[in-house]
């Protein structure tokens, strides 16, 4: 029935043309600012930016190589060998077994493989500890809980993110901001691409992450760890401001925080909800009244 193979043929066609219209329109989405986008985002501090460096000149070309490969030799053989246009009773060569092909498909992506990992090993070594020659300047507790988080400031105050719209953890440029990070409940994980890799939230362990920010600005990411049934609701904002205006915004929170020691919860830092019963692990945080002594213990 060639009216039929015909149609599907040019639904196939379209597909495909669909697919690639998508595929390139997607950069044009992630510059209309939707957050969208289908490459890793060149970081804006120093550990971002030198993952988007592994990404973009190690890891892509090994994988778009393979990719592009891959679908073109199947391509080759789906459209050359196809059913069509063989004798009806056509039996392909009956083969088994070449030693040079077996030996160069198992050591060549062995190496790839090897080149990447030890790139990426060298990286996380050196993007999840803090850099040598600097000091923390400000340290901050992230508690993670179904479905949110509490940043704990050293100057005792607290912002709590929740929901869709996420309540922006504040943190000044050009500043060496550790995070410590905790979960109250399941493991969590914080993921903010702009700024650094992902770091899991894991209960009763504390994790650590460094980054100085280069740029004021605001940046999204969230939990990247399936975690529940709210878990698409755990969206991160981070902003960044110069240091003069963050220390506006600090003045500003710990005005806020001491005339309600009591009640009225509206006035907290987080204007989402501060949530004294939304977050039942909230409790079980290293220390509800504010900073869980941030410098006490030493960095690893
Ligand atoms: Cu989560």
């Amino acid at each position: 029935m060639p009216g039929r193979v015909g149609v599907c043929r040019r639904l196939l066609f379209a597909l495909l043309l669909g697919v690639a219209a998508a595929a390139l329109a997607t950069p044009a989405f992630a510059l209309g600012g939707s957050g969208l986008r289908p490459t890793v985002p060149d970081g804006v501090s120093e550990n971002g930016h030198r993952i988007y460096d592994l990404y973009t000149y190690l890891i892509s070309p090994f994988g778009i190589f393979v990719f592009v490969l891959v679908e073109a030799l199947l391509l080759i053989i789906i459209l050359r060998f196809r059913r069509s246009r063989q004798r009806p009773d056509y039996q392909p060569p009956q083969w088994h077994g070449n030693r040079w092909l077996e030996i160069g498909w198992t050591v060549i992506p062995f190496l790839i493989l090897v080149v990447i990992g030890a790139f990426s090993f060298i990286e996380l070594q050196r993007d999840f500890v803090r850099p040598a020659d600097s000091v923390t300047d400000l340290d901050i507790t992230v508690s993670a809980h179904q479905f949110g988080w509490t940043y704990y400031y050293p100057e005792g105050f607290k912002v709590n993110s929740e929901g869709l719209q996420a309540t922006p953890l504040v943190i000044p440029t050009g500043k060496l901001v550790r995070m410590r990070m905790q979960s109250t409940d399941v493991i969590h994980s914080y993921w903010v691409p702009d700024l650094t890799g992902k770091t899991d939230t894991v209960p009763g362990y504390d994790n650590y992450m460094w980054y100085k920010v280069s740029q004021p600005g605001k940046w999204r990411g969230e939990c990247a760890e399936l975690c529940g049934t709210g878990h698409y609701t755990m969206q991160i904002l981070v902003q960044a401001m110069t240091p003069d205006d963050y220390q506006a915004w600090v003045s500003d929170q710990v005005a806020k925080a001491k005339p309600s020691p009591s009640a009225s919860p509206s006035s907290a830092a987080g204007a989402a909800s501060p949530s004294p019963s939304a977050s039942p692990g909230a409790s079980a945080s290293p220390s509800p009244s504010g900073s869980p002594s941030p410098s006490a213990s030493p960095s690893p």
